[in-house]
């Protein structure tokens, strides 16, 4: 019986090939592999996965394999799935569940299949494994270790569940490693939101006005890339503590309705709906760029600009002309959706092996210690965030410098005065 649905096991070959440059470009996951797959100290596991099938989950399923689990995947979004990928997958005997462009039923059909072997280890990106398992399978809880939770919104919902005493096993929250979230939002979504406009427009940035609404760690890393390719960098914000970070980073600091005159290439970075409207969209300059990396696809009121124009025509890949009433164009990227997943490829495989080292570290940890966890969200240890800093430093070839048994006295004297 076959223990895979996917689009098509012919794609494997270029699957491999996808999956062979990620693990280049994953050091820290690769020297974890190395370390423990003669160990196997995940033998006996049984985990299912619920993570976008891309070349960098690839690395990690093979990984967690390796250390002698035993694995069943689904993808967590019916958009995100490379199909070749997940053919590489299946032709290695891997047991997965996934294919682009799948229906809401077959999502969730995926889900169910790799419930089947009855895990001990869940993996979520999103919580819609864990969910399932609540709502549908509570009978299969007791024999679950633990789980992890990849994002900011799935350790969101899992801590709501949480304290209304609704968890029935231990979560370790992965994004709230340091090595996690603030490098995947600063450099990960940095770099590929630039990489997403650039594949869209082949726009020159250098001497471009580029403002960045909303001065997060992704507005942030945005900012900061768009400069580094000679942008001049204007910044949008409603918080005066950010404002002021990005004033004394050295970007210029003003409201939408003013930047909304003088830019050539807008992006949102905020997590909240309709920072660009009508009245902004009315003011733009012709030939303005707009597009949007924050979480949803609301940040740019899309009716607004549709409404305002005469045509819409799709130019380029993921890059659609609007022609306003007197002529003028405004260029929208992927729809308003995120640029640096649609018109990219997302956070680097660089990016990305330090957030699946904490997956595959924290697994380990459920594996060990799971069952004298309390049924709550749980944090990544210091040491954990630590250790994967130090490989990734050591594979870069870097070193540091160690504190002395004297300085360390120093630290801990709380009666040395000045
Ligand atoms: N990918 C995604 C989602 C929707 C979507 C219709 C064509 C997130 C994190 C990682 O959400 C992800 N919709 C698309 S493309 C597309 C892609 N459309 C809409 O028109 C295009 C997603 C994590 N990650 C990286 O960032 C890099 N490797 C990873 O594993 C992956 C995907």
């Amino acid at each position: 019986m076959e223990t895979y649905k996917i689009k098509d096991i012919g794609l494997a070959e270029n699957g491999k090939k996808k999956i062979a440059w990620a693990e280049s470009r994953m050091p820290v996951l690769m020297h974890l592999r190395k370390k423990f797959e003669k160990e196997k100290p995940l033998k006996g596991a049984r985990i299912a996965g619920c993570l976008h099938v891309t070349k960098e989950t690839a690395v990690l399923v093979k990984t967690l394999s390796a250390a002698g689990a035993e694995i069943s995947w689904s993808g967590c979004n019916p958009l995100s799935t490379q199909d070749d990928v997940a053919a590489a997958l299946a032709a290695e005997g891997l047991s997965i569940y996934a294919w682009h462009g799948q229906s809401v039923e077959d999502f969730y059909w995926c889900i169910d299949k790799t419930l089947e072997f009855r895990p001990t280890l869940t993996l979520d990106d999103g919580a819609d494994l864990i969910f399932r398992v609540h709502s549908k399978q509570p009978a299969l809880a007791p024999d679950i270790l633990g789980g992890t939770e990849e994002t900011t919104t799935g350790v969101h919902r899992l801590r709501a569940m949480a304290e209304a005493g609704k968890l029935l096993y231990p979560v370790m929250a992965v994004n709230d490693a340091e090595t996690k979230w603030d490098f995947d939002n600063v450099y990960g979504t940095g770099q590929s939101s630039i990489d997403g406009i650039v594949r869209a427009t082949s726009i020159l940035l250098a001497g471009k006005n580029f403002v960045v609404a909303g001065y997060g760690h992704c507005g942030k890393g945005c900012a900061m890339r768009a400069r580094g390719m000679g942008a001049r960098v204007i910044v949008t914000e409603v918080d005066p503590i950010a404002a002021l970070k990005a004033t004394l980073e050295g970007f210029e600091v003003m409201p939408m309705d003013r930047a909304s005159k003088i830019g050539d290439i807008f992006i949102t970075a905020t997590g909240v709906k309709d920072v660009i409207v009508e009245r902004h969209f009315k003011e733009m300059k012709d030939g303005a760029v707009v597009c949007n990396t924050g979480h949803y696809d609301c940040e740019l009121n899309l009716n607004d600009l549709y409404g305002l124009s005469t045509s819409v025509t799709e130019i380029r890949p993921n890059n659609e002309a609007c022609v306003l009433k007197d002529g003028r164009r405004i260029y929208l990227l992927a729809k308003g959706r995120l640029v640096n997943l649609a018109a990219a490829e997302g956070h680097p495989s660089e990016v990305m092996d330090m957030s699946f080292a904490n997956q595959f570290l924290a697994m380990l940890y459920m594996m060990k210690n799971g069952k004298n966890l309390g049924k709550t969200v749980h944090t990544v240890s210091k040491e954990q965030d630590r250790e994967i800093a130090s490989v990734k430093l050591e594979t870069m070839g870097f070193t540091i410098d160690t504190l002395t048994a004297a300085q360390i006295a120093y630290i801990n004297d709380y009666a040395a005065g000045t």
